[in-house]
């Protein structure tokens, strides 16, 4: 059976929401954060030398990096291609792969410099002005790709959920307001109910 081992509060709740899609049975193993520092702590360093969810075990394999986590499951548990497309399709498949992994490579940085500002309280005008226009570059891009679709490639796949952490941190962050499409996406993504699912087994 997979170990999902969840830092509370983080993106492996979307993990977990990607093996409930799956139907997938795991076991959940979770870890608090440093109240004071936000980060994780020993117990979750002596699982992996990162101490940084998700981490997943699968038989003898242990994997990081929620979208290498991702490409792992699509390969070994979607072979009919219900939430990933087939490598036959070519270019199909290649922008499935931009969004996969879009959201860590490129969006996520700035949100994550906002986010440190907001609760530090810090004020850098120059990590701001950097943080703010990148911010609104991401989150128009993707609007404007999402388009009048429901899912970024018109059909829910596993790249929306990694597409939808960002959108969430970006909602945290009160980012959203300009976007009502995006925020319709994250509601559309939050009802399924394999999220929903995952959420009341994966408490933040
Ligand atoms: N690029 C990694 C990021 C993993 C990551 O930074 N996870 C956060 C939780 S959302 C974490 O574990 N932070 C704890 C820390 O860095 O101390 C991924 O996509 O899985």
């Amino acid at each position: 059976m997979i170990t999902l081992h969840h830092l509370r509060i983080g993106r492996s709740l979307f993990c977990a929401w990607l093996l409930e899609e799956l139907h997938l049975e795991y076991e959940l193993k979770e870890y608090f954060r440093n109240p004071k520092t936000f980060r994780s702590q020993d117990d979750l360093k002596s699982v992996h030398p990162l101490g940084k969810s998700p981490i997943i075990e699968d038989g003898s394999l242990m994997l990081t990096e929620s979208s290498a986590i991702t490409t792992y499951l699509m390969e070994k548990y979607d072979s009919e291609n219900e939430f990933h497309p087939c490598r036959e399709k070519i270019n199909t498949w290649a922008k499935y792969t931009q969004w996969l992994h879009y959201p860590e490579g490129s969006a996520f940085a700035p949100l994550l410099i906002d986010m440190l500002l907001q609760r530090t309280k810090d004020s850098s005008q120059r990590l701001n002005e950097f943080s703010s226009g990148e911010i609104v570059l991401h989150l128009n891009y993707i609007q404007e790709e999402l388009d009048n679709n429901d899912y970024m490639l018109g059909n829910f796949s596993a790249a929306d959920i990694s597409i939808a952490y960002v959108i969430g941190v970006a909602d945290t962050g009160k980012h959203l307001a300009p976007y009502p499409k995006l925020l319709e996406y994250l509601t559309r993504c939050k009802n399924r109910a394999a999220f929903q699912k995952a959420k009341l087994r994966v408490v933040e």
